[in-house]
């Protein structure tokens, strides 16, 4: 085992987020307390950070701080709620309630569809929190884990065109996110107003203080790396034999953020680990996040995550670990490969002879404006609809199990409310995560200059004449990279408004980290940039050759092969 020479782990001061979750009571708090409180619309001390494993996180609208600290006014607190939806799927029918609380209750009235297949409300007032959560549970929904340091919402391959094994697919995604889940009974007692049992509460899985930090997992099936695997802590890769999962690669350890200038924080690629049998699957995700929990730094949270676990321990002892914990040995990694990330717009028919139509959100966002009715379309939808909507790992959705005879009637809703328009390949593969206003951390904007950065790119890829590719675009309004920009072909990261490191020379399938070409620039500088390097991919790429391949091949940025060392020189 290699020695932790980086920290002596015991030796120093826990983090304090270590102190709240120990001094937590399972998560409870003093947050029942706080809400009767009608003095603030905000939390106060640790129940601030505690709410976050309930699924939401309190915000203040960063557009108004300045007029309300002018005014002697409290920021205006609002929480964002985050759901709980492992694979992203949600009956129709259900979406209605989704749809009639973010008209009724929030500040903004629209829902955000998240890059790891869920959804959240913005802008709900603490007086409000409860409604919601009952709301959820109605539809048998919740937030639960949706946020701190916890196992998130389990992602799963969103196309169900091979419905039989995405199907079983989701049903792991389904039973990994329930077996990894908390246990604490705080969620219930608090929200949901149910009877106080604090004495019986057990974490067997995840401790009484919890993982060191967030965990991520997906389950896919290849050739489809809709769920960006690369980015997470745990990925299982659906081996197949006679249309039935047999068994699963395992790869672990991604993961994309770092600190601006801290060398010590880098993004990584999930590795793999080896092959399971499918019966296996629990008891591997149990000992995998066992070990992170027992393994992880618990004193420096920039170095928690599971990468900087199997840098400190090497992957060969974290999987020896893993094969005691689960008393299994891994075979040798089958084969397996990525054709593509993104989604397949349109209408697919599935194996049972129905339809789904997926269906392009910019940025996620449903709401209704002068160009598109996407809110009132697709509660439309809803309304006629038997299926469900599946929400895509690219913030878009998929109408699924449309019945031939409901297909034409969708699509006519689809048409005239806006739902579905020509849209060029560019701007459907491009990504923002939602930074400003809601977002603490934003540095630059992201969500709200995502479509004035691709018209600029669309009109120089229509004078170069590459209008007909794509390119992967993504923007991030922080180095946590929540827009998953360090996988794109180019990338961008906020530094400062209006100011961006600019990352170029990821790949399509989402393997390949992209390399800094530019750093701190302006949004003019950057569209100058990428113009040179169009025109010149242009001109010199082989047929049919990628922009993120063609930059790595001509040597413009140098390929990060490993990210540990290469990110940073
Ligand atoms: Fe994220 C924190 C939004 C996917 C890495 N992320 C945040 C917070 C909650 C800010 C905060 O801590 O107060 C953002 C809320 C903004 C808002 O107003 O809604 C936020 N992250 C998002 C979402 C909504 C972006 C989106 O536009 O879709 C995504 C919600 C996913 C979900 O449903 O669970 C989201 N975040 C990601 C991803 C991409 C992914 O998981 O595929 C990443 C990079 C992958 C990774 O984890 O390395 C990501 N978010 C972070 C980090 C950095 C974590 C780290 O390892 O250091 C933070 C900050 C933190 O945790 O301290 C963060
Ligand atoms: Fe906020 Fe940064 Fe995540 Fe964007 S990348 S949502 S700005 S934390």
């Amino acid at each position: 085992m290699k020695k932790n020479n980086k920290k002596t782990v015991l030796e120093t001061k826990m983090t304090d987020a270590e102190r709240i979750k120990k001094n937590s009571n399972y998560l409870r708090g003093t947050i029942v307390d706080d809400l009767k409180n009608e003095i603030t619309n905000g939390f106060s001390g640790d129940n601030f950070s505690l709410i976050r494993f309930h699924g939401m996180y309190q915000q203040d609208d960063r557009d108004l701080r300045l007029e309300r600290n002018e005014q002697k006014l409290e920021p205006r607190y609002a929480m964002m709620l985050r759901c709980r939806l492992p694979g992203g799927v949600i009956q129709a029918k259900k979406w209605l309630k989704i749809d009639f609380f973010a008209s009724k209750h929030t500040l903004y009235g629209t829902i955000r569809l998240t890059n790891r297949q869920t959804f959240q409300f913005h802008g709900i007032l603490k007086k409000k929190l409860k409604d919601v959560h009952k709301m959820l549970h109605d539809i048998e929904l919740d937030s639960l884990g949706t946020a701190n340091d916890v196992n998130r919402n389990v992602l799963c391959t969103s196309n169900p065109m091979e419905s039989v094994i995405h199907q079983e697919a989701y049903e792991w995604a389904r039973s990994i996110s329930n077996f990894l889940l908390p246990h604490t009974k705080a969620y219930a007692e608090i929200w949901l107003d149910q009877k106080k049992i604090a004495t019986t509460d057990k974490e067997p899985i995840l401790g009484q203080t919890y993982l060191p930090r967030k965990f991520k997992t997906t389950v896919v099936v290849p050739p489809y790396n809709d769920v960006d695997l690369y980015a997470n802590d745990m990925n299982f890769i659906a081996i197949t034999k006679n249309k039935k999962i047999i068994g699963f690669n395992l790869l672990i350890g991604g993961g994309l953020s770092f600190i601006h200038g801290n060398k010590s924080t880098w993004p990584f690629l999930a590795k793999e680990l080896g092959y399971i049998s499918v019966q296996d699957t629990l008891s591997v995700a149990r000992a995998i996040v066992t070990t992170q929990r027992d393994w992880g730094n618990r004193t420096d949270r920039s170095n928690a995550k599971t990468r900087y676990t199997i840098d400190n321990f090497s992957l060969e002892s974290f999987k020896k670990e893993v094969e005691n914990r689960a008393n299994i040995s891994f075979e040798p990694i089958r084969n397996y490969y990525f054709t593509s990330r993104g989604d397949r717009f349109g209408w697919i028919q599935d194996i049972n002879n129905n339809w789904s139509l997926t269906l392009f959100i910019p940025n996620g966002r449903i709401y209704d404006d002068n160009n598109q009715l996407l809110k009132s379309g697709l509660s439309k939808i809803a309304n006629i609809h038997e299926g469900n909507f599946r929400l895509t790992s690219n913030q878009n959705i998929i109408i699924s199990e449309v019945s031939e005879s409901n297909k034409n009637e969708i699509e006519k809703i689809a048409l005239s409310y806006g739902l579905i328009k020509k849209t060029s390949s560019l701007r459907q593969n491009s990504m923002a995560c939602v930074s400003f206003p809601t977002c603490p951390l934003a540095m630059a904007e992201a969500e709200r200059v995502l479509s004035f950065f691709i018209t600029q790119l669309e009109n120089i890829m229509l004078k170069y004449h590459v209008e007909n590719e794509t390119i992967i675009f993504r923007i991030s309004g922080c180095p946590n990279g929540c827009g998953r920009s360090l996988l794109a072909e180019i990338g961008l990261i906020g530094k400062s408004m209006g100011r961006y490191n600019l990352y170029i020379g990821g790949n399509r399938i989402g393997n390949r980290i992209p390399k800094i070409y530019k750093e701190n620039i302006t949004e003019k500088e950057i569209l100058i940039h990428l113009e040179n390097l169009i025109k010149i991919w242009s001109n010199k790429r082989k047929k049919q050759e990628d922009f993120g391949d063609f930059i790595i091949r001509k040597g413009i940025v140098k390929e990060i092969i490993n990210p540990i060392v290469d990110f940073w020189s």
